[in-house]
């Protein structure tokens, strides 16, 4: 509990926290609501925050407007260089920010540090990238003419986050639409604003040492935010991440401005067990992709397809490692599994087994809510596993718990028609020694998930591929590979410097 206080001290976090930021300024709200932040670790409240009003998001809105004209005109390589020194800023404070991350989200300690880590490899790729953010040149039609395209800025990016995530996605559109010459306004979750405080005052305090201009990074806390965002023509691009359900409002509201969206919604990610798998690897992959977080990453496992042939040697192996879960503190890094994110949360886990269990699911390792002094917090669950069928419609959605569901394949085609026969399409692997195998899975006809692995569970990708999914996933892409192209809007230009004006087709048009 000390350890606690000495680490929100270090982050900047009050009792009470103001309604927004824009920066360096931060304000209190003009009414009196505010957001309680409770752990899930232990049930303790850590501190609150009060909530946005409209009149606070137009004052933000005004003052990110004017950071926008500064900012653009900026060399991209200038920004680049705040962003190198929001890496170094976050390698300093990763102790403190992963601890608090693990404390108000509550996944594990490591998993937090990895978190902040995932924002620090995501500053250094912004930073490379702030000097190579190329456009082609094309050979014109016509002579004496020189046509290329160039990206520019969007504008005011809103950043809306999930709690799972609290800090790393928000760094990975942050990151990369401040390098490209945006501002940013950041909705973060109502389950982790702490999280998104203590970010705040780690970039702001960036950009005040350089005497940037208020404006250029923005905080709004409260459910409302993410309306105002969605449907304010001020705002070309809206990145979301949450689930389905939301995205699909999100979606909606920002088409019909013809605005600009980049959705991460929900994953039901399965892994693909072959008769020619390593079977060591399996379990580690497939047991920490569905425990991990206690199964509330998008890129958790919710699905193991088990060929035949091996179906109960796996389970079994599977139900002796489960057996062996240590479930607790997640800041005891003695744990491998920390609590769900809320009692809200527990509420869904339970429906969840329940419905499974109407439908005919066959639970090898049973599921169940820990009570006693080590879970007061009420958030704590068992992982557990269960026989299913692909079409079950608890199968077809996404719980955002650690329930493992496993089906059996004969071939690898009907493997890969039960991967792919769901309504979500982030992220997916198969497990396989067998090359044909691989390449087939990975193939045009093989899987249909923005991630597609061999030999690697389905969580923990790395920053430098672009992230996103398919189909009800939301088809966006955030984080690496040309993941940037989506914070900017692409201009094509062409130049004549000849002394006559041809038109392009051929056509002729005399005077
Ligand atoms: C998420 O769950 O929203 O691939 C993001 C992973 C992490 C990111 C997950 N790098 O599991």
């Amino acid at each position: 509990k000390k350890n606690i206080s000495s680490v929100l001290k270090n982050l900047g976090i009050q009792e009470l926290n103001p309604a927004y930021s824009t920066g360096k300024h931060w304000s209190g709200a003009t009414d009196a609501k505010t957001i309680d932040s409770f752990s899930p670790v232990d049930g303790q409240k850590i501190a609150s925050i009060q909530v946005a009003t409209a009149e606070d998001y137009e004052s933000v809105m005004k003052t990110a407007e004017s950071a926008f004209q500064f900012w653009r005109s900026l060399p991209a390589p200038k920004r680049g260089d705040m962003v190198r020194q929001f890496g170094d800023a976050l390698r300093a404070a990763k102790e403190d920010l992963g601890t608090l991350v693990s404390y108000e989200m509550g996944k594990s300690l490591q998993e937090g540090f990895g978190e902040v880590q995932e924002m620090i490899d995501i500053c250094d790729f912004a930073v490379g990238l702030s000097r190579q953010l190329y456009g082609l040149t094309m050979h014109s039609e016509r002579p004496n003419h020189r046509m290329y395209e160039q990206w520019h800025p969007m504008g005011i990016v809103g950043v809306i986050s999930a709690f799972n995530f609290p800090v790393a996605v928000w760094s990975w559109n942050t990151a990369l639409a401040l390098v490209c010459g945006n501002v940013c306004v950041w909705k973060p979750s109502s389950k982790t604003p702490l999280c998104a405080v203590a970010c705040q005052h780690i970039l702001s305090k960036v950009l005040a040492d350089n005497e940037m201009p208020e404006g250029i990074s923005n905080l709004l806390i409260g459910n409302a935010v993410g309306d105002m965002i969605n449907n304010d023509k001020r705002i070309p691009l809206v990145s979301f991440t949450g689930s389905t359900r939301i995205g699909r409002t999100v979606s909606t509201a920002v088409a019909s401005r013809f605005g600009r969206s980049i959705l991460e919604l929900g994953g039901n990610n399965a892994i693909i067990i072959s008769k020619d798998a390593d079977l060591d690897m399996s379990i580690i992959g497939a047991v920490f992709g569905a425990v991990g977080t206690a199964g509330q990453r998008c890129t958790s496992t919710r699905r193991l397809i088990i060929q035949e042939d091996i179906y109960e040697e796996f389970k079994n192996r599977l139900v002796k490692a489960y057996g062996q879960l240590r479930i607790g503190d997640p800041l005891d890094q003695h744990h491998h599994v920390g609590p769900l994110i809320d009692t809200a949360a527990v509420d869904m886990y339970s429906k969840a087994i329940e419905k499974g269990i109407q439908e005919g699911a066959d639970f090898v390792v049973e599921g169940g809510v820990l009570s006693g002094p080590n879970y007061s917090s009420g958030c704590y669950v068992k992982p557990c596993v269960a026989a299913v069928e692909n079409h079950y419609e608890i199968v077809q959605e996404e719980t955002f718990a650690p329930i493992l569901y496993l089906i059996k394949y004969k071939t690898l085609e009907e493997a890969i028609a039960l991967q792919n026969g769901v309504p979500q399409g982030l992220s997916s692997a198969i497990m396989t020694l067998n090359l044909r195998e691989a390449e087939q899975f990975l193939s045009s006809s093989g899987s249909d998930c923005g991630i597609a692995n061999v030999n690697i569970g389905t969580s923990g990708a790395e920053i430098g591929g672009a992230f996103g999914g398919e189909k009800e996933t939301g088809g966006g892409r955030e984080s690496g590979s040309d993941a940037w192209k989506g914070y900017m809007r692409r201009q094509t230009n062409t130049i004549n410097y000849a002394n006559t004006l041809p038109l392009a087709q051929g056509i002729k048009f005399d005077l």
